[in-house]
């Protein structure tokens, strides 16, 4: 009795349906392009652990539109996923060609890790500091090291909790490291990263002392190879970013010095050599930078071969002024927020939100997490006796993972 029901149930929808069909037809004599949908294109689900990005290609063009339940997460034609908790997603994805759309559903499930995160640095990728006082001191230079050797010892500063400090010398000395999971972009700021940066007992201006403020890049793993790419890196567009005071592709050449040649005195007791090492950069300056009493050591890192060397990126200005008119006292600004070792470790000002991330135009991107951080110090001056600005790191970690 049941079962007879059923059968003529579908056939009067059946009927309606073909009905509807039929006049549809007489009612407008438009010819729409036949367009075939592929039967899949996602798989039945995809597996993932939490923290790590999944990256789904359904390898079809038309308007793809990526949503879980009903929000829409993606409009890409590759979907970038990262979870931070472990949960099922029901996916759906609305295709969309010519008028005609099919859509499609997947799962995704998100697993817990088998080894624990950490939430700190858990590799060193490259160092390159420029030149400065504290130059092969910090991390320390041995006769022979090579440049991997120096990227080592600066990953053993640089990795877990218990990390020590590390100096990038002045302009675009750079330090890239990364996270044995991806930081996700949630809401608010999303990572720390630890300098040396306080504010001045006796500056005059509020939120100054010693700030050195370092460019923040930020990457990911688009290629999953585990390390970081020349085009996975994105500027963190600063407070400084879009003004004109600063200066977007600034080149920076550093000369190796002869450090036999007869030194060159100031007018000041701590100026050792004022001709020490010669720069100029890719706006037609040049001058040098200088030598003083504090640090005897060579300035240039020792492990570079070349008779010199060049940096590159964004230049902000000068941030260290002379609050005592004599010399005796310099000061260096906070830039309000998106920098390194430009507030002290406690302020807000030292954590970062993904979201800042521009693209080389400045256009905002949206990143669903980062893998890989790059920061270089961002400043070219010298603060008289306290030497070159410069960037320091003493580690860095996720602030969502507990
Ligand atoms: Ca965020
Ligand atoms: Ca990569
Ligand atoms: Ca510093």
């Amino acid at each position: 009795m049941e079962r007879k029901t059923k059968h003529i149930l579908k056939t009067i929808l059946l009927s309606s349906v073909l009905l509807g069909a039929a006049a549809c037809k007489s009612d407008s004599e438009e010819v729409v392009e036949e367009v075939t949908f592929p039967a899949e294109v996602l798989k039945e689900s995809y597996t993932i652990d939490r923290l790590k990005l999944l990256m789904i290609d359904p390898k079809i063009e038309g308007k793809l539109t990526w949503s879980i339940n009903d929000s829409v997460i993606s409009d890409h034609l590759q979907l970038d996923f990262v979870s931070s908790t472990v949960q099922n997603y029901p996916l759906t994805l609305k295709v969309e060609v010519k008028g005609a759309a099919k859509i499609y559903k997947s799962t995704i499930i998100v697993n817990k890790e088998l080894t624990p995160y950490s939430k700190y640095i858990s590799n060193v990728f490259d160092f390159r500091p420029a030149t400065g006082q504290f130059i092969n001191e910090i991390p320390e230079y041995v006769n022979g090291n090579t440049e991997a050797d120096m990227i080592k010892r600066a990953k053993e500063s640089l990795v877990g909790e218990n990390a020590t400090m590390i100096t990038l010398g002045g302009f675009g000395g750079y330090v890239a490291f990364g996270f044995d999971h991806t930081i996700p972009n949630l809401e608010g700021r999303d990572f720390k990263i630890l300098g040396n940066a306080f504010w001045g007992n006796n500056a005059n201006a509020t939120r100054s002392g010693s700030c050195e403020p370092g460019i923040i890049m930020v990457g990911y793993d688009k290629n999953k190879n585990g390390k970081p790419d020349e085009d996975e890196w994105y500027e963190i567009a600063g407070s400084e970013y879009f003004k004109n005071s600063t200066t977007k592709n600034y080149t920076i050449t550093y000369f190796k010095p002869n450090e036999n040649k007869p030194p060159v005195p100031g007018s000041e007791f701590w100026q050792t050599d004022v001709e020490y090492i010669k720069w100029q950069d890719n706006f037609g300056n040049s001058g040098f930078k200088t030598k003083n009493t504090f640090h005897a050591q060579s300035y240039y890192p020792l492990w570079l071969s070349g008779a010199s060397y060049s940096l590159t990126g964004t230049r902000l200005k000068d941030n260290f002024y002379d609050q005592s008119g004599t010399g005796a006292y310099w000061v260096g600004t906070s830039y309000d927020y998106g920098y390194a070792d430009n507030a002290p470790n406690n302020d807000e000002a030292s954590n970062i939100d993904i979201s800042w991330a521009v693209d080389k135009s400045g256009n905002y991107v949206k990143l669903p997490g980062i893998d890989f951080i790059k920061v270089y110090t961002g400043i070219n001056q010298e603060a008289g006796w306290l030497g070159e600005v410069s960037t320091e790191v003493a580690g860095a970690y996720d602030l969502h993972l507990k």
